[in-house]
């Protein structure tokens, strides 16, 4: 073979043989291939087992296309000051798309290898009332599923019927594993499937809530979603094209209950820590990250940074993080048996700064309204209610609103992406004056839980942070208030 042939042989390569498949993976994006793929391929590395993973995707066939062609294999980049650390990872067996054959993928959700169906389908992906976290019975998918159950379009469609179909062939449930950023992540799909469930059949509403398991979990590791420039430096680094790679962040950490009576994979031996409760975590996790990077997606954005690093490069943002912790978020938390809240604080921080990772602010602006209550929300009402003012969240919930009107600072449009940004944007139009604006967003309680919509604290918080947007502009009311 020539030196130039030999350029192009691809150099994914499965090391020993295939697993056989023991998971249906729904939601096949790049934060499944950073985290749960990754965490499955090093426990099998470790252990063995029979945990190949078929993953389905829901809408876009795009996973399939890239993954199927290279064996389902592909590349894990951990990014860091280092440079681009390759890893080849063969946990996906096999990937089918989801609206091509919906009674195909129940089919093989159905089967008896079967053990654990995991989810990574983002917010919106469990249809519910972000306030309240219930099964929402209007949304279209949920709608149409339970009219056609034989052909699901929703992930709790899916859910509902295979465990049907296993349940009449007698064959033991599978568990359910939501590794999505959502408060109480097992109860709140328990409660989504069982409500589901209830509108088909009480007895299998029933049998699901006595045999069913579904562990809550802890998911962390910052993952951008892929670019072509990614995927070229990946090409020149390689000397082979890989369609499906993914860079990440090098920390990871995933906290499981270990509530998985059919077995599981050795995740443990990769890392992950299987406890008896994942509450505390989950909450340290979901308000500390996820509620700072909300908060620094949209000030970050009217501020004109691209990107996480730009925005805590600033100074001032760097120091809205630490108020929006230590004197809002940490208040409200109980420390989780073997962490340290001020250590994981600096850590973030440190994360946040870290330059090789371009995790573009736009990318975790999406699906605000979606996000913002388990994110934000909560923890402003916990902190009003011990007697404390959250001006940086309340500067958060101010900047999400001035985001989703539409227009940034230099009167561009912005290119809101959210379920609701129609009525987000109709919202925002219809009000006459800022005031009116704030108001009229607050009182959306698929967002905004009526008690802390109706809390006149909590309204001129709001109220004050947006006049201040207004007049100074995202850094000038960045600056005032951690200069304040
Ligand atoms: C981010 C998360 O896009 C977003 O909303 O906040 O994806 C975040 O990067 C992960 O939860 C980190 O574990």
């Amino acid at each position: 073979m020539s030196p130039a042939q030999d350029g192009l042989k691809p150099r994914l390569m499965r090391q020993g043989s295939a697993p056989d498949i023991g998971i249906v993976h729904l939601g096949p994006g790049a934060f499944f291939r950073a985290f749960n793929a990754e965490y499955t391929h090093d426990a099998m590395a470790h252990s063995g087992g029979d945990w190949g993973i078929l993953a389905v995707c829901l809408r876009s066939a795009t996973a399939r296309d890239q993954l199927v062609p290279q064996g389902g294999l592909f590349t894990s980049v951990t990014l860091d000051e280092g440079g681009m650390l390759p890893k080849t990872i063969g946990s996906v067996r096999d990937v089918l798309v989801a609206p091509e054959n919906p009674a195909g993928v129940v089919d093989a959700m159905a089967d008896a290898a079967v053990k654990i169906v995991s989810l990574t389908i983002t917010e919106k992906g469990y249809c519910r009332a972000p306030a309240t976290g219930t099964l929402d019975l209007d949304h279209p998918d949920i709608a149409h599923d339970l009219s056609q159950l034989s052909k699901p379009r929703s992930a709790v469609g899916f859910i509902v019927a295979a465990l049907a179909a296993r349940r009449a062939t007698g064959v033991a449930p599978f568990v359910v594993l939501s590794c999505d950023n959502l408060p109480s992540n097992g109860p709140l799909t328990r409660n989504i499937v069982s409500a589901f469930a209830r509108q088909v059949d009480t007895e299998l509403a029933d049998w699901i809530a006595t045999n069913v398991s579904f562990p809550a979990t802890m998911v962390d590791r910052i993952t951008p979603a892929t670019t072509d420039a990614d995927r070229a430096a990946l090409a020149d680094l390689l000397d082979a094209r890989d369609e499906a790679c993914v860079f990440h962040e090098a920390f990871r950490q995933w906290v499981i209950e270990d509530d998985f009576p059919t077995g599981r994979p050795a995740w443990d031996m990769a890392g992950a820590q299987l406890v008896t409760s994942v509450a505390d975590h989950e909450e340290m996790k979901l308000r500390c990250l996820n509620g700072t990077h909300s908060m620094l997606a949209y000030l970050g954005y009217l501020a004109g940074y691209e990107t996480i690093a730009d925005t805590v490069a600033d100074p001032n943002f760097a120091q809205l993080c630490r108020m929006a912790w230590d004197e809002e978020i940490i208040p409200t938390l109980t420390q989780p048996d073997g962490e340290d809240l001020p250590a994981y604080r600096d850590a973030l921080l440190r994360r946040y700064l870290d330059r090789a990772l371009k995790h573009r602010t736009w990318q975790i602006a999406m699906d605000g309204s979606q996000k913002l209550p388990q994110r934000i929300l909560a923890t402003v009402a916990d902190s009003l209610g011990q007697g404390r003012q959250p001006r940086a969240l309340a500067l958060a919930v101010a900047g999400w609103m001035r985001y989703v009107g539409g227009v940034d600072e230099t009167g561009a449009p912005i290119d809101v992406r959210d379920p609701m940004a129609d009525l987000l944007r109709r919202t925002c139009d219809g009000a006459s004056d800022d005031q009116g604006r704030v108001r009229a967003l607050l009182a959306l309680d698929e967002i905004f839980p009526p008690d802390l919509a109706a809390n006149p604290n909590f309204e001129q918080l709001v109220q004050d942070a947006y006049a201040s947007l207004v007049s100074r502009g995202a850094k000038g009311a960045v600056a005032d208030l951690v200069s304040g």
